[in-house]
């Protein structure tokens, strides 16, 4: 069984596997450590990752990247408008309103959620793994923004179901770069705990955490972010930039032509990272558009002047998290800077600007969120022994119940679980009720949650249940934070009461309170990680649904009651089972195409190592007429290859090299024969 961790992100994905003596990052198929997170619909078949980033110019409206920014969202955000401006492929509003991505593959027109093209992209990543460990996956650690809103996070398991993989835990991005921070760190002072600050800024975002380390375990103090501040800002600062200045130059508008667009974009990606290690940069491309050549030119200081606006937007989070975890900036130990956006040296300026701290690349700024994965897998694994280490993340937004349109407790607006709640948390509720109820969970304050996310999560239904005499009873429910961050119902339960007791509290309850708290337990990770996290008490507390048996003769019986959720979105069972039959569908097609081509390279190779050892090696053990007649059969092989067979079956090409080698082959073996007879001898001289 392998360990894995998945680091999926706008522009680059890693994978980190988890090996006896540490953490290994994976090698793709090009031998390179990051993956292009790009989907391409080739004409023949999808080309995934660095595959799909080489196709991508050939094919840009079926091509498909920074899916990472639509999972989950709603078409009409404007936020995502925004994105789907620049993105080239053709996108429309679903009917639950998400998002549906259209496009041409093998002659007809397909559609595909986000959730199918995020699916495709961990399928690709899955079978790297599985090629290169030589056995199959599915138990894994992939990591997320911590804003991502529970929609998002919903979205990303059944993607991941969708490809055959397990998700153990969904893991903040900041959270899995602070545990491979910590976790090898022995010299945190004893004295107290030790604050560092994680600045992550990626290709289309910055998230920032403040976390407090002590001696085996690690507690994220604050999760701030700007959903919209990553590197692809800084690019598109510099294309605005040329693009304007083309126009008056060349008379060229590179906004009006879609490959044009794609290739500058390209072009001032280049020219950012250029940047970062010069304090100038040219920029040429070659027929950018009208048959124009253009070329540009730009020295460090101007792009960050352009860029300043994008620079300063980068204090914002900064500064909150370290409002948010009650701290202030001379408290922080030091600042740590991930993600290869941050690669801009003025980042570094700035946030030193902030932190009063210069802040420092420890950490392997583009593979560490996907080693902490890797080792959060490790430790959620029954396969693996890992440290003791304790990690305890929490969530960035306050999320809160009604009950039938109520809030569950008056004076706290409904918050179960408020901002900071460590996850996995764990809540029982207790209600007076008579009949089927609903709590609706939903986001209490929407100035945490970013612009444009809606603040509904999720509606429950309990029940229906019978009440005897018609009187309120007891509901019990469990309500979860789970490790994903996502909010569910997990269980409700009718306590039946024996007595007067349940009929004179239950008038007294009614209406003025419709619900106590019965008792509450949050439970973050000290109790999960102590056990390990096999027993976390999200599992070990489901145990008791069933009821013992001993404790149903008592003076109350517990009778589990049906809980069912309804979604604002998000996929159905049936759904689900769709986009996993579509899949495999597509990635079959692939293999066969893949096969296939295999198959003609090995043809078309046979005929020239044929040709050439025909009148080489194989010269003395053919005759002249079998020659020419092998000869001839190459040729037209070699014809065929070029016209009617460009273009054909497997099995077409399997057939043309066996009926090749029933000529071959007697010529073959007379050689090799003779070889063996020769060996022999030479043996024997020896002797
Ligand atoms: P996200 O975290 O938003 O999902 P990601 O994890 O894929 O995205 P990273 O791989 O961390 O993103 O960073 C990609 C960004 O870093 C791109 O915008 C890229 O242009 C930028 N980048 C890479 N190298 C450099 C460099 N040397 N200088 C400046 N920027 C760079
Ligand atoms: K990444
Ligand atoms: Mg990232």
């Amino acid at each position: 069984m392998s360990v894995v961790g998945f680091d999926v992100g706008n522009e680059n994905c890693v994978i980190a596997v988890v090996k006896q003596r540490g953490v290994d990052v994976l090698l793709n198929d090009e031998s390179k450590r990051e993956t292009p997170a790009v989907v391409c619909f080739g004409e023949k078949q999808r080309f995934l990752g660095s595959a799909g980033a080489a196709s991508a110019m050939m094919n840009p409206k079926s091509t498909v990247s920074q899916v990472k920014r639509l999972i989950g969202r709603k078409f009409t955000e404007p936020d995502v408008q925004r994105d789907l401006r620049i993105l080239p492929f053709e996108t429309s509003e679903g009917p639950d309103g998400g998002i549906l991505i259209h496009l041409k593959y093998l002659g007809v027109t397909h559609t595909f959620t986000p959730v199918q093209v995020t699916a495709m992209l961990f399928a690709h990543l899955k079978d790297l793994i599985e090629k290169n460990q030589e056995m199959p996956i599915s138990d894994c650690v992939i990591s997320i923004p911590s804003y991502f809103a529970d929609l998002q996070r919903r979205a990303y398991l059944d993607a991941a179901t969708v490809a055959g993989l397990k998700p153990l835990r969904l893991m903040h991005d900041c959270t899995a770069t602070a545990l491979s921070y910590g976790i090898y760190k022995t010299d945190f002072s004893t004295s107290g705990p030790t604050y560092v600050a994680f600045v992550d800024i990626g290709h289309c975002d910055t998230q920032v955490s403040i976390a407090s380390f002590e001696a085996g375990q690690m507690k994220i103090l604050s999760h701030t972010f700007d959903r919209s501040l990553g590197g692809r800002d800084f690019d598109e600062v510099l294309f605005n930039h040329f693009a304007a200045q083309f126009k008056e130059q060349y008379r060229i508008d590179v906004y009006s032509n879609v490959k044009a667009s794609i290739r500058l974009r390209a072009a001032c990606e280049k020219l950012k990272k250029v940047l970062s290690a010069n304090a100038e940069a040219p920029l040429n491309i070659e027929c950018l558009m009208d048959e124009k050549d253009v070329k540009g030119f730009i020295k460090r200081e101007d792009f960050e002047m352009l860029a300043s606006g994008l620079l300063e937007r980068i204090c914002v989070p900064c500064s909150e998290a370290l409002a948010d975890a009650g701290l202030t900036a001379d408290k922080i130990h030091s600042v740590e800077l991930v993600g290869s956006g941050s690669r801009i040296p003025a980042v570094a300026r700035i946030l030193a600007s902030v932190f009063k701290n210069e802040p420092r690349r420890t950490l392997n700024a583009s593979e560490c969120v996907a080693r902490g994965c890797a080792l959060q897998c490790a430790m959620l694994s029954p396969v693996f022994r890992v440290r003791e280490y304790e990690v305890q993340d929490s969530i960035p937004f306050s999320i809160a119940f009604l009950i039938d349109e109520a809030p569950i407790c008056p004076g706290t607006n409904g918050i179960l679980f408020p901002k900071g709640q460590p996850i996995p948390s764990v809540k029982v509720l207790t209600f007076r009720r008579s009949s089927l109820f609903h709590l609706k969970a939903f986001y209490a304050n929407p100035t945490e949650v970013p612009a444009g996310v809606s603040s509904d999560i999720c509606c429950f239904t309990i029940g229906p249940f019978q009440c005897s005499h018609s009187k309120k009873t007891r509901v019990k429910v469990k309500v979860v934070l789970n490790l994903h961050g996502v909010v569910s119902v997990e269980s409700a339960m009718v306590m039946e009461e024996h007595g007067d007791d349940s009929s004179t509290r239950g008038l007294a309850d009614s209406k003025m309170d419709p619900m106590d708290i019965d008792y509450v337990t949050a439970s973050g990770s000290t109790e999960a990680v102590a056990d390990g996290f096999e027993k976390s008490s999200i599992q070990h507390n489901s145990s008791h649904t069933s009821g013992d048996p001993e404790r149903n003769n008592k003076a109350s019986r517990r009778l589990e009651i049906p809980v069912s959720e309804s979604m604002y979105g998000g996929m159905t069972k049936a759904e689900l089972s769709e986009a996993q039959d579509k899949e495999l569908q597509l990635a079959q097609h692939d293999r066969i195409m893949e096969q296939t081509k295999d198959k003609k390279n090995a043809l078309e190779s046979y005929v020239y190592e044929m040709r050439n050892k025909l009148f080489n090696t194989y010269r003395s053990f053919a005759s002249d007429q079998e020659r020419e007649g092998i000869s001839r059969s190459l040729q037209q092989t070699e014809e065929w290859l070029y016209d009617d067979g460009e273009d054909e079956t497997e099995n077409a090409y399997t057939s043309k090299l066996e009926d090749l080698k029933k000529l071959v082959d007697p010529i073959e073996n007379r050689y090799k024969d003779e070889e063996a007879r020769m060996q022999a001898t030479r043996d024997l001289l020896k002797c």
